[in-house]
């Protein structure tokens, strides 16, 4: 055995935090020459810091775990899987492991919410692949014994990224729900495949009434409606080319691309890449994916779309069937004049679909709501909860608001699994509308939230993350060392800034200018991971080079987060 799960010692736990540890891909990735040198200029000597700061927290660590095994009179160390269920008489010690694993999750969930905890414990690829102490992520041909198993469960834990702490910015699905995370630990217990009644029965009838609500929320009229759960946004929204692709075309179901004339689909040029994916997967081709315009917020152009979409329809055999608009850009949070956009898709008889994976959580606001009015008017929508809503991973769901066309469109009727002769209404073996066939039940953890908050908690939840995002906004309009991307409130909760570091703050614009800023946020976000105190985004748009994008999906995140975040980022930026 590598390690002991239950005496696993400080001095071990400090030894692999010293940096040389790191160095070595540290000098080759991200000089680390360079932030030994600034972090020799704080107060105090910051290796000497850190190690105290590390004892503590291995100190802690430490009795922690002993307070939750002290009383434990299992050896693991002489058990393997085997004398777990189904073994005879593996009940007692099944019970034993599930209590020593629990305790270790809810050690985690405890710490990712503590703020005296860093976000990461960060270490390069080839620190994970030779292994850590006690920590190895070979394979054997032998088994290992379950104490091995409890050490490996909560490293893995260790050496991840605490998605659900107050400081994490970095994705726009952060924060950990306790329901939700109920939830998917039920599912999960359950086991099933969502794909027929007969196998989920609780499952489908609660999807069939949760995606009612999301209808309602969207405004489509009562009698209107589909849509099923899928793997995430990008596959919603390649759902939503397939069905608008099915709707005018029907005949590519069976007879292929050979028999459809060149398909033609636009989004704007801010929009997530997926549409392209999509154009990809279906053999439509990405060159025929036409980029629209946006503004200087990232929104499409309503003029610019009617001109490409003329331009296409005067080219000879290309045919126009589709337009994604987004209701919350990933970079700018931007919101596409959906109302326009709905008028020219009448107009040209063009397929309307809203990815609003990321706004579609704004729905649940009765302030910021009004931001996607328009979204009723879509011929179908990309909603995933997993994200503004706080849904544990992963919880995305395509919408379609004329009835039965998802079922026309994919459904193949398998004869060994939807059996049209069942004793039941076998309308509720939904998973023919799927193009996958096994189905993970991504419904429970959603439903159960909803009955935790109610929409009104989810309301309060969305409003606090806006809220937070006009506080940064507010904040870093005041000072001098950052400037944000685009002037004007944010829409959702995406706020996108530069920071300026004192020795470009004199530097007149040009190219020598640029050239250094878009270093400034990569080398911030690098120290950032190695102390592993927060994180957050950074990219180039268009013209503008590197700078930081803040999204805020967490209701742990306080005012005081952005706070930390702000000084943060100053703190390693500084010396830039
Ligand atoms: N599917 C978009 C996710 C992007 C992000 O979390 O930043």
């Amino acid at each position: 055995m590598r390690s002991s799960y239950t005496h696993y010692g400080t001095l071990e736990c400090i030894a692999q935090f010293i940096p040389p540890r790191k160095e070595k891909e540290s000098r080759k990735q991200t000089g680390s020459a360079e932030t030994l040198k600034t972090k020799g200029k704080r107060k105090a000597d910051p290796l000497w810091l850190k190690t105290q700061q590390l004892i503590i927290q291995s100190e802690n660590e430490s009795k922690e775990r002993q307070s939750g095994t002290e009383s434990r009179t299992t050896n693991f160390s002489t058990m393997y899987g085997r004398d777990l269920l189904p073994a005879k008489n593996g009940e007692e010690n099944t019970k034993q492991f599930l209590f020593e694993v629990v305790h270790i999750l809810l050690n985690y969930v405890s710490k990712s919410f503590d703020r005296n905890t860093k976000v990461l414990d960060f270490h390069y690829p080839h620190q994970l692949k030779d292994g850590l102490d006690g920590f190895s992520l070979e394979l054997s041909d032998n088994p290992e014994n379950l104490e091995q198993l409890l050490v490996d469960c909560r490293d893995t834990l260790k050496y991840g990224v605490k998605t659900g702490h107050p400081r994490f910015f970095n994705q726009l699905s952060t924060g950990l729900d306790v329901i939700g995370l109920a939830g998917e630990w039920l599912t999960a217990t359950a086991n099933t495949n969502i794909f027929t009644f007969e196998i989920s029965p609780v499952f489908i009838m609660m999807e069939e009434i949760l995606l009612k609500k999301m209808y309602e929320k969207i405004g489509w009229p009562s009698e209107e409606g589909d849509g099923i759960f899928s793997p995430g946004g990008s596959i919603s929204n390649l759902y939503s080319v397939l069905v608008a692709r099915y709707y005018r075309f029907p005949e590519a179901k069976t007879k292929g691309m050979a028999c459809v004339p060149r398909l033609v689909l636009f989004t704007s040029e801010h929009s997530h890449y997926s549409i392209k994916k999509a154009a990809a997967v279906l053999g439509i081709g990405t060159e025929n994916v036409i980029l629209v315009k946006c503004n200087e917020r990232g929104k499409m152009i309503p003029s610019e779309l009617e001109l490409k979409i003329m331009e296409t329809e005067m080219k000879q055999g290309f045919v126009p069937f589709y337009v994604n608009a987004t209701a919350g850009t990933t970079v700018y949070g931007a919101i596409d004049p959906l109302s326009e956009i709905a008028d020219i898709c009448e107009k040209y008889k063009l397929w309307m679909h809203v990815d609003a994976a990321w706004g579609g959580g704004l729905l649940m606001s009765r302030k910021h709501s009004v931001k996607l009015s328009g979204i009723e008017r879509a011929s179908s929508v990309t909603w995933n909860p997993h994200k503004l809503m706080g849904a544990p991973l992963q919880c995305s769901a395509i919408l379609v608001r004329e009835k039965g066309l998802l079922q026309l469109c994919n459904q193949l009727c398998a004869d060994y699994l939807f059996q049209p002769d069942k004793h039941y209404d076998v309308s509720y073996d939904t998973g023919d509308k799927a193009i996958q066939c096994g189905r993970h039940v991504d419904v429970f953890k959603f439903w159960l939230m909803w009955k935790a908050k109610g929409a009104e908690g989810f309301e309060v939840q969305v409003n606090k993350c806006l809220d937070n995002a006009e506080y940064l906004y507010n904040k870093l309009k005041q000072r001098v060392d950052f400037k944000l991307v685009f002037d004007g409130k944010p829409e959702h909760s995406n706020v996108c800034f530069w920071y300026i570091p004192p020795s470009l703050r004199e530097l007149p614009n040009g190219q020598e200018r640029s050239k250094r800023l878009h270093e400034v946020a990569p080398r911030i976000k690098a120290k950032m991971m190695e102390e592993g105190t927060t994180m957050i985004g950074y990219q180039p748009q268009g013209e503008n080079v590197n700078f930081f994008r803040c999204v805020f999906s967490n209701p742990a995140t306080s005012k005081a987060d952005v706070d930390f975040l702000i000084e943060e980022i100053v703190r390693l930026g500084n010396d830039l």
